[in-house]
């Protein structure tokens, strides 16, 4: 039996001499802030296992749902009071409207698990400062509604009969506290002393009962930190406080201040994960652990008229994208007031849970794809011995670009008699469909033995007989925090960032004068922008057109160069000036020769 590792200390000092002391001693020498590489990695076991978790925003937004005095606000679900801009006295009578009957957390957890998620992680408390369980801080919680139950507990309980992982989100921005700061601008109470470090003693009291009363918790989800009155001393001491009450527990990046565009923060932030919210980075978190938090239509909190669900295709490839980068998907689902995930998402779940059913080894515990760069076929992810093809396109080339490790065989994860043959090429060996259909229009999945671990060399492009090359957005290697390859435009978007750029290396086979020509597509609003094309010594800037939307494409013609002898180059294209919302959709460079 495993004795847990205080009671093994105070055990062990019992025994060297006078003991009154010891516990007390081993619990001040556990230092969050200074944990081993061993001890993060057990930590953070089951979380780099598990791929793929539930989020749910349920809190007193469901009554409303989106609308507020017979307005719809687009988009708004948990943000309505923010973007109705309604006082504090005119949101509490929600309190009292809130009676979410149907509530089943049994039902809740078997959707979760049925989809192949590995843990839930709800709001305990989002930005309306609404309490989802009887907190005894406050009357501002479930605890003063009709309705006398504690849904966290009985979300617990469920969670431990079906072995899922329960985790709590938790605001430190709160529109209802009276203590903290700043206010919005249309709530009109008055301003108290003490106010802000009152509101922490507060929130740490809250988060004081979730860590105690409900057993052990995955993960602590913060969110809100972004307002000024929240700083980088008030992370650290909170991220210390929740470790100290849980040591086992994860914290999410959030806690602190620091957090970029794309989710990650420096080393000196504390957190134990980056957290992209409703994008995917180009190239993962590379060196951290990380989860990209996203919607399956528009909005997080239940909002009536919000149908634009995200297709069964998309959210079963953005899984897997995310886990061929490191990453997991945290699938958000909003209930009703009444207590009811909505049939949108139940449906999408489902039909989630029958790929995971086939197709869970593929996913869950497995390493990063081993290709530096995108695959025009699919997605890779690994384990030791073997690579999961992901085939998302079968009418490509299954083509596994620079692998130089020996493939022995490859078959059908669904069905191993289905075996395929291998034909080497210059740029690395072939998978033969040879006709088959294969089994899921979603992502079928091939598994490749291999000898070994998998060595991969960069493959160089290179120009055609005339001298010509294409340089397409899917081939090239992105710089930056949000910049990434769009299938849906064929075209690098979310050029949203300045110092965002984007490379191609590749050798031409003769010198020469060369038209530079590029693919793009920008939204008239947003045109205007300015960016620099660089090769070699070279620098040519330009100005991006307006198009008919972010789907129309255009040549642009740049200065002509001339590149005086064949070689090995790299070009670049880098933002210098956004334009309103955004540089530009890429498609491709072309280097035609003169
Ligand atoms: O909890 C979810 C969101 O409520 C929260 N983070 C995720 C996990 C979040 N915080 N900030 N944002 C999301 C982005 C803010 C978007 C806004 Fe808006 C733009 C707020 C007001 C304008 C979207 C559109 C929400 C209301 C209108």
């Amino acid at each position: 039996m495993l004795l847990p590792s205080l009671l093994a200390i105070a055990m062990s000092v019992s025994h060297a001499g006078p003991s009154a002391k010891a516990p007390a001693l081993a619990y001040q020498q556990f230092d969050p802030l200074h944990e081993s590489k061993d001890a993060k990695d057990a930590r953070m076991k089951w979380f780099r296992e598990a791929r793929f978790g539930m989020f749910i925003h349920w809190g007193l937004y469901s009554v409303p749902a989106g609308a507020w005095q017979g307005k719809d606000y687009n988009n708004a679900g948990e943000w309505l009071q923010y973007s109705a801009q309604i006082k504090p006295r005119d949101y509490e009578p929600l309190q009292q409207q809130f009676n979410p009957v149907n509530f089943d957390a049994e039902k809740w957890v078997k959707i979760a698990k049925n989809a192949g998620m590995k843990y839930i992680v709800i709001t305990s408390k989002h930005h309306e400062g609404f309490g989802m369980w009887p907190s005894k801080q406050s009357t501002w919680n479930i605890g003063h509604t009709q309705f006398h139950r504690d849904p966290l507990k009985e979300l617990a309980a469920a969670c431990k009969k079906e072995g899922l992982k329960l985790c709590f989100y938790h605001s430190i921005m709160d529109w209802h506290n009276p203590d903290y700061l700043p206010r919005k601008p249309w709530d009109d109470r008055p301003i108290q002393t003490p106010n802000i470090d009152k509101y922490v003693d507060y929130m740490k009291a809250q988060l004081k009962e979730l860590l105690t009363n409900y057993g052990p918790i995955g993960i602590l989800w913060f969110d809100g930190e972004w307002e000024d009155t929240w700083t980088h001393e008030r992370g650290v001491n909170l991220y210390k406080y929740i470790r100290t009450l849980q040591p086992n527990i994860i914290v999410n990046n959030r806690v602190d201040t620091g957090r970029t565009n794309s989710g990650a923060s420096t080393s000196e932030n504390v957190g134990d994960y980056g957290t992209p919210e409703q994008s995917i980075p180009a190239n993962g978190i590379p060196g951290a652990d990380w989860e990209t938090c996203m919607t399956m239509n528009d909005t997080w909190g239940f909002h009536a008229t919000d149908h634009d669900w995200k297709s069964p295709e998309l959210l079963i490839r953005n899984l897997v994208d995310i886990a061929s980068k490191g990453g997991n998907y945290l699938l958000n689902v909003g209930p009703t007031s009444l207590g009811e995930i909505p049939p949108g998402s139940v449906d999408r779940l489902a039909q989630m849970g029958k790929w995971t059913k086939v197709n869970g080894e593929s996913l869950y515990d497995s390493s990063p794809s081993p290709f530096p760069k995108q695959l025009h076929w699919g997605r890779v992810t690994q384990k030791p011995g073997k690579l999961y093809l992901h085939v998302f396109d079968p009418t490509q080339p299954i083509l596994l670009a620079g692998l130089k490790t020996p493939v022995k065989r490859v078959f059908e994860l669904a069905n191993p008699k289905v075996t395929f043959e291998i034909t080497p090429s210059d740029l690395g060996p072939v998978v033969n469909l040879n006709g088959t259909i294969l089994p899921d229009n979603i992502d079928s999945v091939l598994v490749a033995e291999i000898d070994g671990a998998p060595r991969v060399e960069t493959v160089m492009q290179m120009s055609d007989a005339s001298g010509n090359i294409r340089l397409d957005g899917i081939d090239g290697e992105v710089h930056g925090d949000t910049l990434a390859y769009e299938p849906a435009h064929a075209a690098l978007g979310f050029w949203t960032n300045a110092g965002d750029s984007v490379s191609w290396k590749f050798r031409l086979t003769k010198g020469g004068e060369y038209n530079l020509t590029l693919q793009v597509a920008c939204q008239p609003d947003t045109a205007g922008g300015t960016f620099e094309v660089m090769i070699g010594s070279q620098t040519v800037t330009s100005t991006v057109p307006a198009t008919k939307d972010w789907n129309t494409f255009v040549k642009l013609d740049l200065p002509a160069i001339t590149i005086p002898s064949s070689g090995d180059y790299t070009l670049t294209v880098r933002a210098s000036k956004l334009g309103a919302q955004a540089l530009m959709n890429l498609r491709s460079v072309t280097l035609t020769r003169k």
